[in-house]
Protein backbone atom coordinates (compact mmCIF):
# COMPACT_ATOMS: atom_id res chain seq x y z
CA UNK A 1 0.00 0.00 0.00
CA UNK A 2 2.31 3.21 -0.74
CA UNK A 3 0.26 6.27 -0.79
CA UNK A 4 0.85 7.35 -4.22
CA UNK A 5 -0.28 3.94 -5.84
CA UNK A 6 -2.20 4.88 -9.21
CA UNK A 7 -5.54 3.14 -7.97
CA UNK A 8 -5.42 4.92 -4.53
CA UNK A 9 -6.77 8.35 -6.27
CA UNK A 10 -7.62 6.89 -10.19
CA UNK A 11 -10.65 8.26 -12.22
CA UNK A 12 -11.88 4.81 -13.76
CA UNK A 13 -14.15 5.21 -16.59
CA UNK A 14 -16.68 1.83 -16.84
CA UNK A 15 -16.84 0.56 -20.80
CA UNK A 16 -19.68 -1.24 -21.19
CA UNK A 17 -17.93 -2.52 -24.27
CA UNK A 18 -21.82 -4.02 -26.47
CA UNK A 19 -23.31 -0.38 -25.95
CA UNK A 20 -19.79 2.19 -26.17
CA UNK A 21 -19.11 2.10 -30.24
CA UNK A 22 -19.86 -0.29 -32.82
CA UNK A 23 -17.17 -0.59 -35.36
CA UNK A 24 -17.87 -3.11 -37.63
CA UNK A 25 -21.17 -1.64 -38.04
CA UNK A 26 -23.62 -4.94 -37.09
CA UNK A 27 -25.51 -2.55 -34.45
CA UNK A 28 -23.46 -4.00 -31.16
CA UNK A 29 -20.20 -2.50 -29.92
CA UNK A 30 -16.81 -3.69 -30.34
CA UNK A 31 -13.36 -3.78 -29.66
CA UNK A 32 -12.54 -1.78 -32.83
CA UNK A 33 -15.13 0.62 -31.75
CA UNK A 34 -13.46 0.68 -28.44
CA UNK A 35 -10.02 0.98 -30.15
CA UNK A 36 -11.46 4.11 -32.65
CA UNK A 37 -12.63 6.10 -29.89
CA UNK A 38 -9.48 5.50 -27.22
CA UNK A 39 -8.36 9.45 -28.20
CA UNK A 40 -11.91 10.17 -26.99
CA UNK A 41 -11.07 8.88 -23.59
CA UNK A 42 -7.80 10.11 -23.08
CA UNK A 43 -8.61 13.15 -23.40
CA UNK A 44 -11.61 12.77 -21.28
CA UNK A 45 -9.32 13.08 -18.47
CA UNK A 46 -9.31 9.29 -16.91
CA UNK A 47 -6.89 7.11 -16.15
CA UNK A 48 -8.09 3.20 -16.69
CA UNK A 49 -10.99 2.01 -18.12
CA UNK A 50 -12.89 -0.82 -16.90
CA UNK A 51 -14.22 -3.17 -19.24
CA UNK A 52 -17.34 -5.23 -18.54
CA UNK A 53 -17.15 -8.78 -19.15
CA UNK A 54 -15.97 -9.33 -23.30
CA UNK A 55 -15.29 -12.68 -23.04
CA UNK A 56 -17.66 -15.53 -25.26
CA UNK A 57 -21.11 -15.37 -23.76
CA UNK A 58 -23.98 -16.40 -24.64
CA UNK A 59 -25.21 -12.36 -23.44
CA UNK A 60 -28.30 -14.01 -20.93
CA UNK A 61 -26.75 -11.66 -18.71
CA UNK A 62 -25.15 -9.10 -21.09
CA UNK A 63 -21.42 -11.16 -20.76
CA UNK A 64 -22.01 -11.82 -16.90
CA UNK A 65 -22.57 -15.44 -18.13
CA UNK A 66 -18.76 -16.47 -19.23
CA UNK A 67 -18.31 -19.40 -21.09
CA UNK A 68 -14.75 -19.49 -22.07
CA UNK A 69 -12.35 -16.20 -20.09
CA UNK A 70 -9.51 -16.89 -22.46
CA UNK A 71 -11.37 -15.84 -25.72
CA UNK A 72 -13.13 -12.65 -26.91
CA UNK A 73 -16.69 -13.12 -27.86
CA UNK A 74 -16.75 -13.11 -31.67
CA UNK A 75 -19.59 -10.55 -31.34
CA UNK A 76 -16.74 -8.12 -30.05
CA UNK A 77 -13.37 -9.34 -32.00
CA UNK A 78 -10.68 -11.04 -30.98
CA UNK A 79 -7.80 -11.95 -28.59
CA UNK A 80 -5.33 -10.42 -30.37
CA UNK A 81 -7.19 -7.12 -30.46
CA UNK A 82 -7.88 -7.50 -26.99
CA UNK A 83 -3.99 -7.45 -26.91
CA UNK A 84 -4.16 -4.39 -29.48
CA UNK A 85 -6.67 -2.97 -27.26
CA UNK A 86 -4.60 -3.00 -24.23
CA UNK A 87 -1.48 -1.99 -25.07
CA UNK A 88 -3.30 1.15 -27.68
CA UNK A 89 -4.63 2.03 -24.38
CA UNK A 90 -1.49 2.01 -22.30
CA UNK A 91 0.42 4.28 -24.80
CA UNK A 92 -2.09 6.80 -23.95
CA UNK A 93 -1.93 6.48 -20.75
CA UNK A 94 -4.90 3.88 -19.84
CA UNK A 95 -5.09 1.64 -17.75
CA UNK A 96 -7.23 -1.43 -18.50
CA UNK A 97 -9.06 -3.54 -15.67
CA UNK A 98 -10.66 -6.90 -16.70
CA UNK A 99 -14.00 -8.12 -15.57
CA UNK A 100 -13.83 -11.32 -13.51
CA UNK A 101 -17.44 -13.21 -12.45
CA UNK A 102 -16.42 -16.07 -10.31
CA UNK A 103 -19.97 -16.75 -9.00
CA UNK A 104 -21.20 -18.50 -11.51
CA UNK A 105 -20.55 -19.24 -15.62
CA UNK A 106 -22.31 -19.64 -18.09
CA UNK A 107 -24.60 -22.48 -18.69
CA UNK A 108 -22.58 -22.95 -21.92
CA UNK A 109 -19.84 -22.64 -20.12
CA UNK A 110 -17.99 -26.40 -20.81
CA UNK A 111 -17.81 -27.14 -17.33
CA UNK A 112 -21.67 -27.05 -17.11
CA UNK A 113 -22.12 -28.77 -20.02
CA UNK A 114 -20.36 -31.74 -18.86
CA UNK A 115 -22.27 -31.16 -15.44
CA UNK A 116 -25.58 -31.72 -17.34
CA UNK A 117 -24.36 -34.53 -19.48
CA UNK A 118 -22.79 -36.78 -16.33
CA UNK A 119 -24.99 -38.71 -14.22
CA UNK A 120 -26.31 -37.80 -10.63
CA UNK A 121 -23.53 -37.84 -7.94
CA UNK A 122 -20.17 -37.90 -10.68
CA UNK A 123 -17.38 -35.38 -9.72
CA UNK A 124 -18.47 -32.93 -12.87
CA UNK A 125 -21.56 -32.02 -10.74
CA UNK A 126 -19.55 -31.35 -7.78
CA UNK A 127 -18.10 -28.15 -9.88
CA UNK A 128 -21.60 -26.89 -8.91
CA UNK A 129 -24.62 -27.11 -6.77
CA UNK A 130 -26.90 -29.86 -8.09
CA UNK A 131 -29.31 -30.87 -5.28
CA UNK A 132 -32.44 -33.61 -5.57
CA UNK A 133 -35.44 -31.47 -4.88
CA UNK A 134 -37.87 -31.86 -2.84
CA UNK A 135 -41.81 -33.71 -2.35
CA UNK A 136 -42.30 -37.20 -3.99
CA UNK A 137 -41.41 -36.34 -6.66
CA UNK A 138 -38.58 -33.94 -6.40
CA UNK A 139 -40.37 -31.62 -7.83
CA UNK A 140 -40.15 -28.55 -5.92
CA UNK A 141 -36.73 -26.72 -5.70
CA UNK A 142 -34.12 -28.01 -2.96
CA UNK A 143 -34.72 -24.92 -0.86
CA UNK A 144 -36.38 -21.59 -0.75
CA UNK A 145 -34.06 -19.30 -1.99
CA UNK A 146 -34.73 -16.39 -4.42
CA UNK A 147 -32.81 -15.34 -7.20
CA UNK A 148 -31.42 -11.74 -7.57
CA UNK A 149 -33.70 -11.75 -10.54
CA UNK A 150 -36.74 -12.76 -9.13
CA UNK A 151 -38.21 -16.27 -8.77
CA UNK A 152 -36.55 -19.35 -7.30
CA UNK A 153 -32.63 -19.55 -7.78
CA UNK A 154 -33.24 -23.53 -8.73
CA UNK A 155 -33.66 -24.58 -11.94
CA UNK A 156 -34.64 -28.15 -12.54
CA UNK A 157 -32.51 -29.89 -14.99
CA UNK A 158 -33.14 -33.07 -17.41
CA UNK A 159 -31.57 -36.58 -17.26
CA UNK A 160 -30.15 -38.01 -20.93
CA UNK A 161 -33.91 -40.19 -20.80
CA UNK A 162 -35.57 -37.15 -20.89
CA UNK A 163 -36.94 -37.42 -17.31
CA UNK A 164 -36.80 -34.59 -14.84
CA UNK A 165 -33.61 -35.24 -12.76
CA UNK A 166 -31.80 -32.80 -9.92
CA UNK A 167 -32.04 -29.04 -9.35
CA UNK A 168 -28.69 -26.78 -9.70
CA UNK A 169 -28.30 -23.26 -7.92
CA UNK A 170 -28.47 -19.94 -9.67
CA UNK A 171 -28.54 -17.04 -7.60
CA UNK A 172 -28.97 -14.87 -11.14
CA UNK A 173 -30.66 -16.45 -14.19
CA UNK A 174 -31.05 -19.96 -15.01
CA UNK A 175 -28.21 -19.37 -17.70
CA UNK A 176 -25.80 -18.44 -15.04
CA UNK A 177 -24.98 -21.67 -12.87
CA UNK A 178 -23.35 -20.96 -9.62
CA UNK A 179 -20.19 -22.50 -9.25
CA UNK A 180 -19.14 -24.69 -5.73
CA UNK A 181 -16.09 -22.23 -4.52
CA UNK A 182 -15.39 -25.33 -1.60
CA UNK A 183 -14.02 -27.33 -5.06
CA UNK A 184 -10.76 -26.84 -5.47
CA UNK A 185 -10.40 -26.86 -8.86
CA UNK A 186 -12.83 -23.99 -9.23
CA UNK A 187 -10.54 -21.65 -6.81
CA UNK A 188 -7.35 -22.94 -9.35
CA UNK A 189 -8.99 -21.90 -12.30
CA UNK A 190 -10.05 -18.67 -11.34
CA UNK A 191 -6.13 -17.98 -10.34
CA UNK A 192 -4.88 -19.12 -13.66
CA UNK A 193 -7.72 -16.83 -15.43
CA UNK A 194 -6.26 -13.80 -13.15
CA UNK A 195 -3.03 -14.50 -14.55
CA UNK A 196 -3.80 -15.07 -18.62
CA UNK A 197 -5.35 -11.38 -18.59
CA UNK A 198 -2.47 -10.24 -15.83
CA UNK A 199 -0.09 -11.45 -18.61
CA UNK A 200 -1.86 -9.96 -21.08
CA UNK A 201 -1.70 -6.48 -19.54
CA UNK A 202 -4.43 -6.05 -17.35
CA UNK A 203 -3.60 -3.55 -14.63
CA UNK A 204 -6.35 -5.37 -12.01
CA UNK A 205 -9.50 -7.06 -11.78
CA UNK A 206 -13.20 -6.29 -11.11
CA UNK A 207 -14.50 -9.15 -9.14
CA UNK A 208 -18.19 -9.33 -9.93
CA UNK A 209 -20.71 -10.49 -7.31
CA UNK A 210 -17.53 -10.47 -4.76
CA UNK A 211 -19.69 -11.10 -2.01
CA UNK A 212 -21.64 -14.25 -3.03
CA UNK A 213 -19.35 -16.95 -3.54
CA UNK A 214 -18.90 -18.76 -0.65
CA UNK A 215 -22.43 -21.05 0.76
CA UNK A 216 -22.99 -23.02 3.22
CA UNK A 217 -22.98 -26.56 2.82
CA UNK A 218 -25.95 -27.55 3.68
CA UNK A 219 -27.73 -25.12 1.84
CA UNK A 220 -30.39 -24.59 4.56
CA UNK A 221 -33.37 -22.49 4.16
CA UNK A 222 -32.81 -19.00 6.14
CA UNK A 223 -35.57 -16.22 7.38
CA UNK A 224 -33.28 -12.84 8.00
CA UNK A 225 -35.86 -11.85 10.16
CA UNK A 226 -35.00 -14.80 12.60
CA UNK A 227 -31.45 -13.41 12.82
CA UNK A 228 -29.99 -16.43 10.68
CA UNK A 229 -26.68 -16.36 9.74
CA UNK A 230 -26.99 -15.35 5.54
CA UNK A 231 -26.21 -18.74 4.08
CA UNK A 232 -24.36 -17.25 0.98
CA UNK A 233 -23.42 -13.57 1.31
CA UNK A 234 -20.42 -12.49 2.71
CA UNK A 235 -19.31 -15.67 4.50
CA UNK A 236 -15.89 -15.93 5.96
CA UNK A 237 -14.35 -18.68 3.66
CA UNK A 238 -14.51 -15.73 1.25
CA UNK A 239 -11.38 -14.30 2.77
CA UNK A 240 -9.33 -17.34 2.19
CA UNK A 241 -10.23 -17.12 -1.52
CA UNK A 242 -9.84 -13.13 -1.93
CA UNK A 243 -5.63 -13.75 0.13
CA UNK A 244 -4.92 -16.04 -2.48
CA UNK A 245 -6.25 -13.55 -4.95
CA UNK A 246 -4.20 -11.12 -3.38
CA UNK A 247 -1.09 -13.47 -3.70
CA UNK A 248 -1.69 -13.36 -7.42
CA UNK A 249 -1.95 -9.76 -7.95
CA UNK A 250 0.73 -8.45 -6.17
CA UNK A 251 2.87 -11.44 -7.98
CA UNK A 252 2.27 -8.80 -11.33
CA UNK A 253 1.13 -5.39 -9.51
CA UNK A 254 -2.25 -5.78 -10.01
CA UNK A 255 -5.06 -4.40 -8.22
CA UNK A 256 -8.57 -6.53 -6.92
CA UNK A 257 -12.09 -4.52 -6.94
CA UNK A 258 -14.49 -5.70 -4.99
CA UNK A 259 -18.10 -5.65 -5.89
CA UNK A 260 -19.51 -6.07 -2.68
CA UNK A 261 -23.06 -4.73 -1.70
CA UNK A 262 -22.91 -5.20 1.87
CA UNK A 263 -24.91 -3.07 4.41
CA UNK A 264 -22.55 -2.72 7.01
CA UNK A 265 -19.34 -0.91 6.78
CA UNK A 266 -17.73 -3.28 8.82
CA UNK A 267 -17.57 -6.02 7.29
CA UNK A 268 -17.27 -4.29 4.22
CA UNK A 269 -13.97 -3.11 5.29
CA UNK A 270 -13.00 -6.68 6.33
CA UNK A 271 -12.38 -7.00 2.58
CA UNK A 272 -10.25 -4.05 2.69
CA UNK A 273 -6.66 -5.42 3.65
CA UNK A 274 -3.18 -5.41 2.33
CA UNK A 275 -3.44 -9.15 1.81
CA UNK A 276 -6.83 -9.01 0.30
CA UNK A 277 -8.78 -6.40 -1.77
CA UNK A 278 -7.49 -3.34 -2.68
CA UNK A 279 -10.31 -1.31 -3.17
CA UNK A 280 -13.89 -2.04 -3.36
CA UNK A 281 -16.64 0.32 -5.10
CA UNK A 282 -18.79 2.44 -2.21
CA UNK A 283 -22.14 1.64 -2.95
CA UNK A 284 -23.40 3.40 0.02
CA UNK A 285 -22.65 6.66 -1.96
CA UNK A 286 -23.99 5.72 -4.76
CA UNK A 287 -27.34 4.63 -3.25
CA UNK A 288 -27.36 7.73 -0.91
CA UNK A 289 -30.47 10.71 -1.68
CA UNK A 290 -29.41 13.86 -2.77
CA UNK A 291 -30.01 15.12 0.52
CA UNK A 292 -27.26 17.25 2.87
CA UNK A 293 -27.20 15.27 5.63
CA UNK A 294 -27.18 11.75 4.67
CA UNK A 295 -24.55 13.01 1.72
CA UNK A 296 -22.42 14.40 4.49
CA UNK A 297 -22.99 11.09 6.80
CA UNK A 298 -21.93 8.88 3.83
CA UNK A 299 -19.25 10.96 3.28
CA UNK A 300 -18.28 10.63 6.29
CA UNK A 301 -18.88 7.33 7.11
CA UNK A 302 -17.19 5.94 4.12
CA UNK A 303 -13.87 8.24 5.32
CA UNK A 304 -14.10 6.80 8.57
CA UNK A 305 -14.24 3.50 7.71
CA UNK A 306 -11.35 3.18 5.02
CA UNK A 307 -8.91 5.33 6.92
CA UNK A 308 -9.41 2.51 9.82
CA UNK A 309 -8.42 -0.41 6.96
CA UNK A 310 -5.66 2.16 5.05
CA UNK A 311 -7.76 1.47 1.91
CA UNK A 312 -8.57 4.77 -0.46
CA UNK A 313 -12.15 5.60 -0.53
CA UNK A 314 -13.87 5.01 -3.91
CA UNK A 315 -16.40 7.09 -5.13
CA UNK A 316 -19.26 5.70 -7.48
CA UNK A 317 -22.50 7.30 -8.59
CA UNK A 318 -23.53 4.67 -11.74
CA UNK A 319 -23.02 1.87 -13.16
CA UNK A 320 -24.62 -0.34 -15.83
CA UNK A 321 -27.11 -1.77 -13.04
CA UNK A 322 -28.39 1.51 -11.74
CA UNK A 323 -30.93 3.76 -13.30
CA UNK A 324 -28.54 7.07 -14.75
CA UNK A 325 -28.20 10.15 -12.29
CA UNK A 326 -29.96 12.44 -14.66
CA UNK A 327 -32.78 10.30 -13.55
CA UNK A 328 -32.64 9.54 -10.66
CA UNK A 329 -32.02 13.07 -9.38
CA UNK A 330 -34.65 14.25 -11.15
CA UNK A 331 -37.52 12.65 -9.26
CA UNK A 332 -39.18 12.89 -5.84
CA UNK A 333 -37.44 9.57 -4.33
CA UNK A 334 -33.37 10.57 -5.65
CA UNK A 335 -31.79 7.56 -3.50
CA UNK A 336 -31.13 4.65 -5.39
CA UNK A 337 -32.77 1.17 -4.69
CA UNK A 338 -33.50 -1.93 -6.62
CA UNK A 339 -36.70 -2.91 -5.13
CA UNK A 340 -37.96 0.32 -5.76
CA UNK A 341 -37.77 0.23 -9.67
CA UNK A 342 -41.05 1.07 -11.51
CA UNK A 343 -42.05 1.77 -15.12
CA UNK A 344 -43.10 5.58 -15.79
CA UNK A 345 -41.91 7.11 -12.63
CA UNK A 346 -41.96 10.63 -13.02
CA UNK A 347 -38.70 13.13 -13.42
CA UNK A 348 -37.75 15.96 -13.96
CA UNK A 349 -34.69 15.88 -16.28
CA UNK A 350 -33.87 19.58 -15.84
CA UNK A 351 -33.43 19.35 -12.52
CA UNK A 352 -31.99 15.77 -12.63
CA UNK A 353 -29.31 17.40 -14.95
CA UNK A 354 -28.72 20.19 -12.52
CA UNK A 355 -27.93 18.12 -9.77
CA UNK A 356 -26.29 14.98 -11.60
CA UNK A 357 -23.56 18.24 -12.32
CA UNK A 358 -23.44 19.22 -9.16
CA UNK A 359 -23.00 15.40 -7.42
CA UNK A 360 -20.30 15.15 -10.64
CA UNK A 361 -18.22 18.12 -9.24
CA UNK A 362 -18.36 16.42 -5.75
CA UNK A 363 -18.11 13.07 -6.05
CA UNK A 364 -14.77 13.88 -8.54
CA UNK A 365 -13.60 16.28 -5.56
CA UNK A 366 -13.38 13.86 -2.61
CA UNK A 367 -10.18 11.50 -1.47
CA UNK A 368 -10.01 8.56 -3.08
CA UNK A 369 -10.61 7.15 -6.59
CA UNK A 370 -13.72 7.43 -8.62
CA UNK A 371 -15.92 5.42 -10.99
CA UNK A 372 -17.43 7.03 -13.83
CA UNK A 373 -19.87 4.94 -16.36
CA UNK A 374 -20.20 5.36 -19.67
CA UNK A 375 -22.15 8.02 -21.04
CA UNK A 376 -22.74 9.88 -17.24
CA UNK A 377 -20.39 12.02 -18.82
CA UNK A 378 -22.72 13.04 -21.58
CA UNK A 379 -25.31 13.50 -19.07
CA UNK A 380 -27.48 10.87 -20.84
CA UNK A 381 -30.93 9.99 -19.08
CA UNK A 382 -32.37 7.02 -18.30
CA UNK A 383 -34.06 5.62 -21.68
CA UNK A 384 -37.31 3.93 -21.70
CA UNK A 385 -36.69 0.86 -23.55
CA UNK A 386 -40.13 -0.69 -24.87
CA UNK A 387 -41.43 -3.73 -23.36
CA UNK A 388 -41.07 -5.83 -26.27
CA UNK A 389 -37.64 -4.69 -26.89
CA UNK A 390 -35.98 -5.50 -22.83
CA UNK A 391 -33.79 -7.79 -22.95
CA UNK A 392 -32.39 -7.63 -19.15
CA UNK A 393 -33.43 -11.08 -17.64
CA UNK A 394 -34.65 -8.93 -14.53
CA UNK A 395 -37.31 -7.43 -16.14
CA UNK A 396 -38.72 -10.95 -16.99
CA UNK A 397 -38.09 -12.57 -14.03
CA UNK A 398 -39.96 -9.85 -11.95
CA UNK A 399 -42.65 -10.98 -14.32
CA UNK A 400 -42.76 -7.73 -16.11
CA UNK A 401 -42.70 -5.28 -13.44
CA UNK A 402 -39.30 -4.08 -13.33
CA UNK A 403 -38.07 -2.46 -16.29
CA UNK A 404 -34.93 -4.03 -15.80
CA UNK A 405 -31.43 -2.44 -16.32
CA UNK A 406 -31.45 -1.73 -20.50
CA UNK A 407 -32.40 1.85 -19.66
CA UNK A 408 -29.07 2.67 -19.00
CA UNK A 409 -27.58 0.41 -21.49
CA UNK A 410 -28.60 2.21 -24.60
CA UNK A 411 -26.07 2.50 -26.88
CA UNK A 412 -24.10 5.77 -26.95
CA UNK A 413 -24.90 8.58 -29.03
CA UNK A 414 -21.32 9.69 -30.49
CA UNK A 415 -22.79 12.38 -33.60
CA UNK A 416 -25.31 13.74 -35.82
CA UNK A 417 -28.69 14.17 -35.41
CA UNK A 418 -30.53 11.07 -35.39
CA UNK A 419 -30.46 7.20 -34.41
CA UNK A 420 -27.91 5.59 -34.54
CA UNK A 421 -26.00 9.22 -33.67
CA UNK A 422 -22.99 7.73 -34.99
CA UNK A 423 -22.32 4.50 -32.47
CA UNK A 424 -21.88 2.05 -35.92
CA UNK A 425 -24.78 0.00 -37.43
CA UNK A 426 -27.99 1.35 -37.43
CA UNK A 427 -29.43 -2.07 -36.58
CA UNK A 428 -28.68 -0.90 -32.50
CA UNK A 429 -29.29 -3.96 -30.01
CA UNK A 430 -31.38 -1.34 -27.70
CA UNK A 431 -33.20 1.25 -29.40
CA UNK A 432 -31.92 5.06 -29.16
CA UNK A 433 -34.19 7.94 -27.90
CA UNK A 434 -35.11 9.96 -31.43
CA UNK A 435 -34.14 13.30 -28.90
CA UNK A 436 -30.42 12.60 -27.99
CA UNK A 437 -29.05 14.94 -31.07
CA UNK A 438 -28.18 17.48 -28.30
CA UNK A 439 -26.41 14.86 -26.01
CA UNK A 440 -24.06 13.90 -28.72
CA UNK A 441 -20.35 13.49 -27.76
CA UNK A 442 -20.07 16.10 -31.00
CA UNK A 443 -22.94 18.39 -30.45
CA UNK A 444 -20.99 18.65 -26.40
CA UNK A 445 -17.44 19.12 -27.57
CA UNK A 446 -19.16 22.47 -29.36
CA UNK A 447 -20.69 23.60 -25.99
CA UNK A 448 -18.71 24.87 -22.83
CA UNK A 449 -21.90 24.54 -20.67
CA UNK A 450 -22.02 20.88 -21.81
CA UNK A 451 -21.66 17.72 -19.16
CA UNK A 452 -18.98 16.64 -21.59
CA UNK A 453 -16.82 19.88 -20.74
CA UNK A 454 -17.47 19.70 -17.00
CA UNK A 455 -15.80 16.50 -16.73
CA UNK A 456 -13.06 17.25 -19.35
CA UNK A 457 -12.45 20.47 -17.08
CA UNK A 458 -12.75 18.89 -13.85
CA UNK A 459 -10.64 15.47 -14.91
CA UNK A 460 -8.06 17.45 -15.90
CA UNK A 461 -7.83 19.80 -12.85
CA UNK A 462 -8.25 16.89 -10.92
CA UNK A 463 -5.72 14.74 -12.64
CA UNK A 464 -2.80 18.09 -11.72
CA UNK A 465 -3.60 17.30 -7.92
CA UNK A 466 -0.87 15.42 -6.34
CA UNK A 467 -0.85 11.69 -6.08
CA UNK A 468 -2.47 10.42 -2.65
CA UNK A 469 -3.39 13.51 -1.67
CA UNK A 470 -4.49 14.12 1.40
CA UNK A 471 -7.30 14.37 3.44
CA UNK A 472 -10.57 16.31 3.57
CA UNK A 473 -11.21 19.03 6.41
CA UNK A 474 -15.31 19.86 6.51
CA UNK A 475 -15.69 23.92 7.12
CA UNK A 476 -18.90 25.93 8.85
CA UNK A 477 -21.73 25.96 6.64
CA UNK A 478 -24.92 26.51 7.07
CA UNK A 479 -28.02 24.18 6.88
CA UNK A 480 -28.39 22.47 3.57
CA UNK A 481 -24.65 22.84 2.20
CA UNK A 482 -21.24 20.91 1.96
CA UNK A 483 -18.18 22.63 2.10
CA UNK A 484 -15.18 20.97 2.65
CA UNK A 485 -11.10 21.75 1.51
CA UNK A 486 -8.82 19.37 0.64
CA UNK A 487 -4.99 19.24 2.15
CA UNK A 488 -3.76 20.61 -1.56
CA UNK A 489 -5.85 23.83 -1.58
CA UNK A 490 -9.34 22.63 -3.53
CA UNK A 491 -12.29 23.60 -1.74
CA UNK A 492 -15.76 22.21 -2.89
CA UNK A 493 -18.61 23.54 -1.59
CA UNK A 494 -21.91 22.14 -2.87
CA UNK A 495 -25.43 23.82 -2.09
CA UNK A 496 -28.74 21.57 -1.48
CA UNK A 497 -30.72 24.49 0.26
CA UNK A 498 -33.21 26.52 -0.87
CA UNK A 499 -31.16 29.86 0.40
CA UNK A 500 -28.10 30.41 -1.78
CA UNK A 501 -24.73 29.73 -0.47
CA UNK A 502 -22.18 33.04 0.63
CA UNK A 503 -18.92 31.55 -0.83
CA UNK A 504 -15.70 32.42 0.77
CA UNK A 505 -13.78 34.14 -1.55
CA UNK A 506 -15.25 33.48 -5.71
CA UNK A 507 -12.57 35.35 -7.17
CA UNK A 508 -10.27 31.99 -7.19
CA UNK A 509 -13.48 29.96 -8.58
CA UNK A 510 -11.73 27.36 -10.46
CA UNK A 511 -15.07 25.52 -11.72
CA UNK A 512 -18.64 25.69 -11.58
CA UNK A 513 -21.97 23.01 -12.02
CA UNK A 514 -23.71 26.07 -12.94
CA UNK A 515 -23.72 29.93 -12.63
CA UNK A 516 -23.59 32.22 -9.30
CA UNK A 517 -26.46 34.56 -8.98
CA UNK A 518 -26.19 37.67 -9.16
CA UNK A 519 -24.92 38.52 -5.95
CA UNK A 520 -22.16 36.01 -6.34
CA UNK A 521 -23.52 33.30 -4.10
CA UNK A 522 -23.78 29.80 -4.85
CA UNK A 523 -27.53 28.38 -5.56
CA UNK A 524 -29.44 25.18 -5.11
CA UNK A 525 -28.13 22.60 -6.48
CA UNK A 526 -24.94 23.66 -7.49
CA UNK A 527 -21.10 22.80 -7.04
CA UNK A 528 -17.97 24.74 -7.10
CA UNK A 529 -14.14 24.21 -6.49
CA UNK A 530 -12.50 26.80 -5.45
CA UNK A 531 -8.45 27.10 -5.31
CA UNK A 532 -7.31 28.46 -1.53
O1 LIG B 1 -24.31 -7.41 -10.09
C1 LIG B 1 -24.42 -7.99 -8.82
C2 LIG B 1 -25.57 -7.56 -8.04
O2 LIG B 1 -25.82 -8.18 -7.02
C3 LIG B 1 -26.46 -6.43 -8.43
O3 LIG B 1 -25.86 -5.39 -9.03
C4 LIG B 1 -27.62 -7.01 -9.14
O4 LIG B 1 -27.87 -6.41 -10.39
C5 LIG B 1 -28.79 -6.82 -8.23
O5 LIG B 1 -28.46 -7.38 -7.02
C6 LIG B 1 -30.05 -7.44 -8.73
O6 LIG B 1 -30.98 -7.45 -7.69
C7 LIG B 1 -23.35 -7.95 -10.91
C8 LIG B 1 -23.32 -7.23 -12.24
O7 LIG B 1 -22.97 -5.89 -12.03
C9 LIG B 1 -24.66 -7.39 -12.89
O8 LIG B 1 -24.70 -6.70 -14.12
C10 LIG B 1 -24.88 -8.87 -13.12
O9 LIG B 1 -26.17 -9.06 -13.63
C11 LIG B 1 -24.74 -9.66 -11.83
O10 LIG B 1 -23.57 -9.32 -11.13
C12 LIG B 1 -24.63 -11.14 -12.12
O11 LIG B 1 -23.38 -11.42 -12.70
Amino acid sequence: HTTDAWWRSAAIYQVYVRSFADGNGDGTGDLAGVRARLPYLAELGVDALWFTPWYVSPLADGGYDVADYRAIDPAFGTLAEAEKLIAEARDLGLRTIVDIVPNHVSAAHPWFRAALAAPEGSPERELFHFRPGRGPDGARPPNGWRSEFGGPAWTRSTRADGTPGEWYLHLFAPGQPDLNWAHPQVRSEHEEILRFWFERGAAGVRIDSAALLAKDPALPDFDPGRGDAHPYVDRDELHGIYRSWRAVADAHDAVLIGELWLPDVERFARYLRPDELHTAFNFDFLACPWEPERLRASIEGTLASHAGVGAPATWVLANHDITRTVTRYGRAETGFSFAAKRFGTPTDPALGTRRARAAALLSLALPGSVYLYQGEELGLPEAEVARERIVDPMHARSGGVDPGRDGCRVPLPWSGEAPPYGFGGADTWLPQPEDWADRTAEAQQRDPGSMLALYRTALRLRRAWPPGAGDLTWLPSPDGALVFARDHGVLCAVNLAAEPLELPDHRSLLLGSGPLDEEGRLPRDTAVWLRV
